[in-house]
């Protein structure tokens, strides 16, 4: 996640360089080679002048038109020969005078253009030929290789340029080549002159994109570095946050997925169900079921465990509300309080809520309050209970005898229940000194005439010394598992 938000901007920057590059890159080629062809045309001007101005000496004497040959070699820039054609035959040349030389046959109307590799008088250099033509009279110019190539590799200092003519091409290095054009790899461009007969090629080298970007583009790509850096950070955290167990809380509460279950609580006489107690699971979608003990300490510290029990009564007095009419004798509903939530004072309102949706004295409010963890008496939780107090909710304590409180505590807060912890139930018929430690604890709760609940009520023999100990209520897998609250009521009903 971190790496992806950061990579991506850096990845989707390079693209967009590149694809800035290239674009770049072509538009230099076309310039380059729109250059080139200007320049080529410029020398070719020169060079077709002078053949123009010849032509009409075509047929006269090369003893008497051999000065103005020369002269055209001397007073035209790039002109390096001139030579007069007669019937296919050149027979005066700038160079050499009097010379007798096949040539190719044709009428050159219009100018025409040769590149050849060297003449006997030059074997390695190329050169161009500017051929005109006018029935039996033609003038030839020609233009040295080297003016050409130097134009090739001063105009293209970065780029690679060739020149075509008809099936020749030169290159920068002032050779001749014959055949197929080279292929650029990068922003490949052809353009063809319009005035003559000669084209150009310009493009770049392999990887030439990379180098252009690296050297054109440094405080971008410093930026982009940035950005990547920024965005990964931001991700980093999102991460964090959404990965914090604070915010999968939030989350899991939002889409509902704290769910109250029902485990019924029985007379100790009859046995007939008195009550329930509402137990808290998180329906999570990939752990499954997850247990109060391993998430509300979270909700605590968060400050989560206020909404989540508001939550949990709401879905409760939906469950249980329509049925309360028919309750014959007051319901007890348990809900577990841990101690935080009793510095909130809107917890009054909440039991008020919960108390509105069902019908009147059909239940009894329950508010359980772990006895390990002990509300600090203030002038607010004073009132808190005096006003729960006055909406006939109950108070019991939970986990009773694994906690520490004194006589004083338990009247200050007008306890009406006390629920013995399980482990104490664990210890019936196990030995003597168990047995008394129990005794002691139902003495107690006897003394303080508090109802008692005993919890984890798992055998027969159990549910029997309870009973006969006055114990009222009893709790425990021996009359029901905590269950979701479409099963609990289906169970209700069949009693
Ligand atoms: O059912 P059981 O394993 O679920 O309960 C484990 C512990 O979680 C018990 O001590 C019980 O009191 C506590 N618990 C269950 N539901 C709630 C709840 O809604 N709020 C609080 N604060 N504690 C709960
Ligand atoms: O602390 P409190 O009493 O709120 O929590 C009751 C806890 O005891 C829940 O986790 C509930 O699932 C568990 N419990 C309820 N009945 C029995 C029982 O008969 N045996 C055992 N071992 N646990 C039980
Ligand atoms: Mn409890």
């Amino acid at each position: 996640m971190t790496l992806a938000s950061g990579l991506l901007p850096v990845v989707l920057g390079v693209v967009i360089l590149y694809m800035q590059a290239e674009r770049a890159l072509k538009h230099s080629a076309e310039h380059t080679a729109e250059e080139a062809i200007q320049q080529f045309e410029l020398m070719l001007d020169n060079t077709a002048q002078s053949a123009r101005e010849l032509l009409p000496l075509a047929g006269q004497r090369c003893l008497d038109v051999n000065f103005a040959l020369r002269e055209q070699v001397t007073r035209r820039p790039f002109v390096r020969s001139t030579n007069l054609v007669w019937d296919d035959t050149i027979y005066c040349s700038s160079l050499f005078g009097d010379v007798n030389e096949k040539t190719s046959s044709g009428n050159y109307d219009g100018g025409r253009l040769l590149l050849m590799k060297g003449n006997p008088v030059t074997p390695d250099t190329a050169f161009l030929v500017y051929r005109l033509g006018e029935g039996k009279r033609g003038a030839m110019s020609t233009l040295d290789g080297y003016h050409l190539s130097n134009v090739l590799r001063m105009i293209g200092s970065h780029t690679l340029l060739v020149l075509q003519v008809g099936p020749n091409w030169l290159s920068a290095d002032n050779q001749f080549h014959e055949g197929a054009l080279p292929d650029f790899p990068v922003a490949q461009t052809q353009l063809d002159s319009s005035r003559y007969a000669f084209g150009v090629k310009a493009g770049f080298p392999e990887g030439e994109t990379w180098r252009y970007m690296s050297s054109e583009y440094p405080a971008l790509f410093s930026l982009l570095i940035f950005f990547g850096a920024v965005s990964a950070l931001i991700g980093h955290l999102l991460q964090m946050r959404s990965t914090s167990p604070t915010h999968e809380m939030k989350r899991a509460m939002e889409a509902m997925e704290f769910v109250p279950y029902f485990q019924a609580v029985v007379h100790g006489d009859t046995k007939k169900v008195s009550g329930t107690e509402v137990l808290m699971r998180w329906n999570h979608p990939k752990e499954g079921l997850v247990r109060p003990d391993l998430f509300i300490p979270f909700a605590e510290h968060s400050g989560l465990i206020v909404p989540m029990t508001r939550s949990l009564m709401q879905q409760t007095a939906v469950l249980l509300g329509p049925l309360s009419a028919s309750f014959r004798e007051p319901f007890h509903i348990g809900i577990n309080i841990t101690a935080s939530h009793c510095q909130d004072l809107e917890l009054i309102s909440d039991c008020r809520e919960f108390l509105a949706q069902f019908a009147p004295g059909s239940i009894h409010l329950v508010l359980e309050l772990t006895e390990r963890e002990l509300i600090e008496p203030t002038p607010l939780t004073h009132q808190l209970f005096e006003q729960l107090r006055e909406l006939g909710v109950k108070i019991a304590i939970d986990d009773f005898g694994t906690g520490h409180s004194s006589l004083g505590y338990l009247r200050q807060f007008n306890v009406d229940y006390l629920k013995i912890d399980q482990s104490f139930v664990a210890m019936i018929g196990v030995d003597a000194l168990s047995g008394h430690i129990l005794d002691t604890v139902i003495e107690l709760a006897l003394k303080l005439d508090l109802a008692m609940v005993a919890e984890g009520v798992e055998t027969q023999e159990q549910s029997d010394y309870l009973t006969a100990h006055n114990v009222n209520f009893l709790q425990g897998y021996l009359y029901g598992r905590p269950m979701p609250g479409a099963e609990f009521i289906s169970a209700l009903s069949v009693d």
